[in-house]
């Protein structure tokens, strides 16, 4: 087998950067990634036989750990029957029921393939619902390569946006109002503004492209307030919450109810899917119903239903989220603890089984604050506790991750390397 270097010259003659996604090729750590060969449990194994503690989890989708046997077995039986029909089919039918009992807001849901799919719908439809162009988003939350979520704030606050990305025209950009997450104070001036043509609003409710941030009390409360006040769409991208957080994502835990709500990763198993649900009146205007035009001809696909109804009925068993949030507790805990200890500036932000590290005195409520944490302290702590065999997200501005299958003793092992690299810095 060839070595992760080997492997990653070879790729990046064929592959740009080397991979198919640019998270993964360390640009923000520096230093070059590792090729996986097998996953089992809360361990990665590297083309180089490194063993490694794994609070990436595939970026989400592992909540039971890798190759869970369910799940892997879930996936055999439906390979058995094929692998894609194009047409509907029964596993279709159990997922959208499994989504719509524990996601409140949902009331119909349309299966896709990717998360990017799941929210480019979603500012379609609520476009099309409302016949309105603008939406409004936040810096420092990111929905996945679409066009008009690939925005950055413009010079003034209420300035429309900015390509964030080549590829992206300036007449599409101008239709994205980009704000300062948990400033509601702009967001009513800008319904002030453009109030009339504004479709929705789209966010991560707990921003965790960002590391990881909570909105201020009242924040949701007020989103949801005010577009219902101005028949704007509220639309929670739950992607990495959903599930994840709880069974009914952020939106059960903070009890606001969102107009539509984009899923994924965690309801494919490892394998690739994303969903848009909401309520039916909204809803009911995608094709082949309504004039919303939407399709993918691996939407549905069996084995990832398959595979995704598995992980969240093993969800729905019981006892996951306890265990999972006391994993969450005892890491934010010990890291936090060994920081304060050494008189080392440090925040941990963590819900259920998701928390982040920032080297930084301050706490962090915005993109701006998480900019202004310290990059090179962070990118060395990665390389450190990935030398010491724990592989945390190669970027501060990413959540980390912890699965089911960490208590079988990852999580002591990784609390005892994270709090001993925390004494060396
Ligand atoms: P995908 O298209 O990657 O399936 O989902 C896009 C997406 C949408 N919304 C949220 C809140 C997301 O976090 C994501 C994707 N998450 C990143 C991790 N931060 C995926 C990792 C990657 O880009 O390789």
């Amino acid at each position: 087998m060839s070595t992760s270097n080997e492997l990653f010259e070879r790729a990046k003659k064929l592959i740009p950067g080397g991979v198919n996604s640019p998270v993964r090729a360390f640009r923000s750590v520096g230093g070059t990634p590792f090729f996986t060969k097998k996953a089992n449990g809360a361990t990665l194994t590297t083309a180089d036989d490194r063993e490694l503690i794994d609070f990436v989890c595939t970026w989400g989708p592992a909540i039971h750990g890798h190759n869970n046997d369910t799940i892997r077995h879930a996936i055999a039986k439906a390979l058995e029957a094929g692998t894609s029909f194009g047409t509907p089919n029964p596993y279709e039918v159990e997922m959208a029921e499994l989504i719509v009992k524990m996601v409140p807001s949902v009331e119909k849901v349309r299966m896709v393939n990717s998360g990017t799919e799941a929210t480019m719908t979603a500012i379609r439809l609520a476009r099309g619902y409302t016949g309105r162009d603008k939406i409004i988003k936040f810096a420092g939350c990111y929905h996945g390569h679409v066009d008009s979520l690939l925005i950055s704030a413009g010079s003034g606050a209420l300035t429309l946006g900015k390509p964030d990305s080549g590829g992206v025209p300036e007449s599409l950009a101008k239709e994205t109002i980009v704000l300062p997450f948990n400033d509601l104070a702009k967001v009513e001036a800008a319904f002030e503004s453009y109030g009339d043509d504004i479709a929705g609003i789209i966010l991560e409710p707990y921003p965790a492209n960002v590391g990881l941030i909570f909105p201020k009390d009242g924040y949701l409360r007020g989103l949801r307030d005010l577009c219902s006040k101005h028949g704007a769409v509220l639309i929670f991208d739950e992607v990495m919450t959903g599930f994840r957080v709880s069974a009914g994502g952020v939106q059960e835990r903070e009890g606001i109810t969102p107009d539509l709500t984009t899923l994924g990763k965690i309801i494919g198993g490892g394998l690739p899917v994303g969903a848009l649900g909401g309520k039916a009146e909204i809803m009911d205007h995608l094709a082949p119903l309504g004039p919303v035009y939407q399709a993918g001809t691996l939407s549905g696909n069996p084995l990832a239903m398959a595979a995704g109804i598995a992980s969240l009925k093993l969800l729905l068993e019981g006892g996951a989220y306890a265990a999972l949030e006391t994993m969450g507790q005892q890491i934010a805990k010990a890291v936090a603890e060994t920081a304060r200890e050494i008189g080392l500036p440090l925040q941990v932000p963590q819900v259920a089984s998701m928390f982040c590290v920032y080297f930084s005195d301050a706490p962090v409520e915005t993109l701006d604050d998480a900019t202004a944490t310290d990059t090179q302290r962070f990118n060395t702590y990665f390389h450190r506790c990935l030398e010491k065999g724990v592989y945390l997200p190669p970027s501060k501005y990413e959540a980390n991750f912890i699965s089911t299958a960490h208590q079988q003793g990852a999580i002591d092992q990784a609390c005892e390397i994270l709090t001993e690299t925390l004494r060396e810095l």
